[in-house]
């Protein structure tokens, strides 16, 4: 028996589909391949989160994950261990990590917990503590190059990221780190080691400093702090953005219900990634105890557009404020 053609079980009336159907076919297979190659050929990009600890780390992976310039390869966990924190710190961060891609309707993004320990020891040293983060940043690094870089991004301590390299010290050279942390005073061009991200994992800061390899980028706290949010607006807007918004106000009034401002540490840093051109930045003498060599130290940042780009994104497209955007 003859098989009969294809169009003629699609098509009921036994005619041959048009050419404008088949074209429309042909234009959506083109334009499904040349998204695949697109997303292919993202910068990859880890995300590494200290996320029970503060608030901001919610907005920051919020962001990071609404965006199609990078192609975010995991999203880790990190400790933040101190004597007011909850006993197992990092379990806290994936619990929050685990709830929000959730959220984000995004569970097939590898959510690797990492270290419960920062590294070395109270006193100093540099002895990795190795988790699945640690070992999911070594196997992305080495997927890479140096023409062709890694990112990571830590928005706490980065204990992960500096025993990764520990660990496999070769691909230092294949990451593009960025860190939230310490202070850094561009007119006397002094650093401050007393932020909290670093005194969560001063070795592992340290490590990192030291580390000729690795291209260091560092957003200072003292950079980031004026982008602040406004608790009446922001949970004004959340009650546009569904069960999302709605956990992100239950977030803010669990943890800092009397605090009418709050200042997105992390999500400064995620929205220079994504947009270098609202912030700026020098190179940079290590501090002297440190290995001698230069890192980027950001020195500004644009406040209101990295707010505006924020809800922009997040907010659901009918939202009449952004009419005329490219969301
Ligand atoms: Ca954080």
């Amino acid at each position: 028996m003859t098989p009969k053609p294809v169009w003629t079980i699609c098509n009921t009336n036994k005619k041959p589909l048009s050419w404008t159907l088949w074209s429309i076919v042909l234009l959506l297979i083109v334009l499904s391949v040349s998204k695949t190659v697109v997303a292919q050929n993202r910068p990859h990009l880890i995300l590494d989160a200290d996320t029970a600890n503060e608030i901001d780390d919610l907005y920051a992976i919020t962001r990071m994950l609404k965006q199609d310039k990078y192609e975010v390869l995991a999203l880790t966990s990190t400790q933040w261990i101190h004597y007011l924190a909850e006993e197992d710190s990092v379990v806290g961060s994936q619990r929050e990590n685990e709830a929000l891609v959730r959220l984000l309707d995004m569970t097939e993004l590898p959510t690797p917990i990492g270290s419960k320990e920062p590294m070395g020891k109270p006193w100093g040293g540099e002895e990795a503590k190795d988790s699945p983060a640690a070992q999911f940043i070594i196997n992305a690094a080495k997927a890479t190059s140096p023409e062709s870089k890694l990112i990571v991004v830590c928005l706490g301590a980065s204990t992960n990221l500096a025993s990764a390299i520990k660990l496999k010290p070769s691909i230092a050279s294949n990451i593009d780190a960025y860190l939230l942390g310490f202070r850094y005073d561009h007119a006397k061009q002094i650093w401050n080691k007393s932020s909290f991200n670093v005194r969560r994992d001063l070795n592992a800061a340290d490590y990192l400093l030291n580390c000729r390899a690795l291209n260091l980028h560092v957003m200072p706290a003292n950079v980031a702090r004026p982008l602040t949010f406004a608790r009446d607006e922001t949970f004004d807007r959340h009650e546009e953005m569904g069960e999302l918004g709605a956990h992100l106000t239950a977030k803010w009034k669990a943890r800092f219900a009397d605090f009418k401002t709050w200042v997105m540490w992390d999500l400064a840093l995620v929205e220079a990634v994504l947009h270098p051109e609202l912030a700026t930045m020098k190179q940079c003498s290590t501090p002297p105890e440190n290995t001698a060599r230069k890192v980027w130290v950001y020195d500004s940042i644009q406040v209101q557009p990295m707010r505006d780009d924020y809800w922009k994104i997040v907010l659901p497209k009918k939202d009449a404020r952004f009419k005329g955007s490219d969301r």
